[in-house]
């Protein structure tokens, strides 16, 4: 399965990307870990992503599509795409990539929540700096308070969830995603997932989504 996820900032790419790659046994690429690991390592490379990520800015293209190029095209398993692609030329370069290699895309979704819902993501989401595991103090709590089950490590609120920032990704994704959508429309296996319940919830529509589509 080669499967791609869309939706605006706190819509559960990443949430639910992860559960999908559980399910099925995919490779979990999302573009923000990715480049939020390289930030965090402080190169100047790092210094200079940061200047996007941490103000809400799109990283270039040209820079987006061959990291992800370097990530997707050593996989010998399927995947789940999350963050990526986010403008068209990202999507035409993507349909590219992988047709020269014979691994079309096979199904897009699109995340679709109800603004009220999204501020309440954003509110309380906590993010491990060690392995990026996400969490919400209401909704996906940690089972102890502040630190992640898997790492340890003390959770932190991700530098570009500041309301200010959080509004200009949002801007963002709304002048960026008509024409991805429009595009991916047309050519087909893109189908919209209400997104706005519970986590397990949309969880079951997502995974059941899948399913029918490849059965
Ligand atoms: P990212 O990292 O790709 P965004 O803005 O697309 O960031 P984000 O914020 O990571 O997306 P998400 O992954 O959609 O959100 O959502 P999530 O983290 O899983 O869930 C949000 C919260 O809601 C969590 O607390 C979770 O517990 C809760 N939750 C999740 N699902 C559900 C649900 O179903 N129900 C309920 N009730 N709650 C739920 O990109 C960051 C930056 O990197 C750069 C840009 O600067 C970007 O701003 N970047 C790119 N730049 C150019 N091109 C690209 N392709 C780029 N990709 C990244
Ligand atoms: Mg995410």
């Amino acid at each position: 399965m080669r499967i791609a996820l869309l939706g605006p900032p706190g819509s559960g790419k990443g949430t639910q990307a992860q559960r999908i790659c559980e399910a099925f046994g995919l490779v979990h690429l999302a573009s923000g870990d990715i480049l939020r690991a390289v930030k965090a390592s402080g190169s100047p490379l790092g210094q200079k992503l940061r200047e996007f990520i941490d103000n809400g800015l799109l990283v270039p293209d040209d820079f987006m599509v061959e990291l992800m190029r370097q990530n997707i095209l050593g996989l010998s398993r399927g995947f789940v795409l999350d963050g990526f692609p986010r403008t068209l030329p990202q999507a035409r370069a993507l349909s590219r990539m992988l047709f020269e290699n014979d691994r079309p895309l096979m199904l897009v979704l699109n995340f679709v929540v109800d603004p009220e819902a999204l501020a309440r993501r954003f509110a309380g989401r906590r993010v491990c700096p060690v392995c990026q595991a996400v969490y919400h103090v209401d909704s996906q709590p940690p089972r102890v308070a502040g630190i992640c089950d898997k790492e340890g490590a003390k959770l932190i609120i991700r530098d570009d969830d500041r309301p200010e920032v959080v509004q200009k990704r949002i801007v963002t994704f709304q002048q960026t995603m008509a024409p991805i959508v429009a595009y991916y429309t047309q050519l087909g296996n893109f189908k919209t997932i209400d997104a706005s319940a519970t986590i397990d919830d949309v969880t079951k529509i997502v995974l059941d989504k899948i399913r029918r589509h490849f059965e």
